[in-house]
């Protein structure tokens, strides 16, 4: 008797492992597009205030057709947009004595001061994307006391809805390009591998401040088992 029982205990053991891995590896990838941050204010093509280097006509095209490209193949996107108030801390108008790029202190974090930009509700704050591309816009920034590079946290710890929708979705895998390669790009790709997610950062559909932050935010990425590929190439991101 407690042979058997020993017997039926093993078996229910042996099934359950095998069917349960089988149900884990069963989990298919799903795969969503961050697109960050494409907004007037950081493009030169809308002579915006905090205009990065490349961001002319043929970027913007660039990225309108290759999100077309993946929306068309299935796969959900997602956009991203700097919404600060007036008074948004991260604006050296803000504060009394500093001038555009200079580095403050800041709750014990080096605080770029920049040109006010994305200023909600004006023209530089828009998006420069066909907006029916998107099936979700973050707005982020919007505490005039925290700034936020990422598009899933400020810098004051406050969640944005980005983490609950790709997880209403059901999606686990994310590829990530937009602006700015060293600041927003980078903070959102390393906080979605954080949050669990395979990430996939383009680099040529991406946009920098400036090229030595660029570059070295392309070795963190990568340091952080992030994937970045020069182009996007639908076969290459399905695989890996
Ligand atoms: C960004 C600086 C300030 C970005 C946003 O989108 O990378 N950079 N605000
Ligand atoms: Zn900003």
């Amino acid at each position: 008797m407690i042979h058997l029982a020993g017997r039926t205990t093993a078996w229910v053991l042996f099934f359950t492992l095998v069917l349960g891995g089988m149900v884990i590896a069963a989990q298919p990838t799903k795969i969503g597009v961050i697109v960050v941050d494409v907004q007037g204010d950081f493009t030169k093509l809308k002579n915006g205030s905090l205009a990065v280097d490349g961001t002319d006509e043929a970027y913007i095209k660039a990225v309108e057709e290759n999100t077309k490209k993946l929306k068309e193949a299935g796969f959900p996107i997602y956009a991203t947009q700097d919404w600060h108030p007036k008074n948004h801390v991260s604006f050296f108008t803000n504060h009394k004595g500093k001038k555009a790029f200079d580095v403050i202190k800041l709750g014990g974090k080096d605080q770029v001061l920049w040109p006010p930009h994305c200023v909600q509700n004006t023209s530089g704050a828009e998006i420069l994307l066909d907006n029916k591309l998107f099936k979700a816009i973050v707005k982020k920034g919007w505490d005039p006391k925290y700034d936020s590079y990422s598009g899933f946290q400020d810098d004051g710890g406050k969640k944005t809805d980005m983490d609950k929708i790709l997880k209403m979705e059901k999606i686990n895998k994310v590829v990530v390009y937009g602006i700015a390669t060293d600041y927003c790009v980078k903070a959102t790709a390393l906080d979605a591998v954080a949050a669990g997610y395979k990430v996939i950062m383009i680099k040529n559909l991406s946009r920098g401040v400036a090229p030595d932050t660029s570059q070295k935010a392309i070795e963190e990425m990568k340091a952080k088992g992030i994937v970045v590929f020069d182009d996007l190439e639908l076969q290459k991101i399905k695989a890996n």
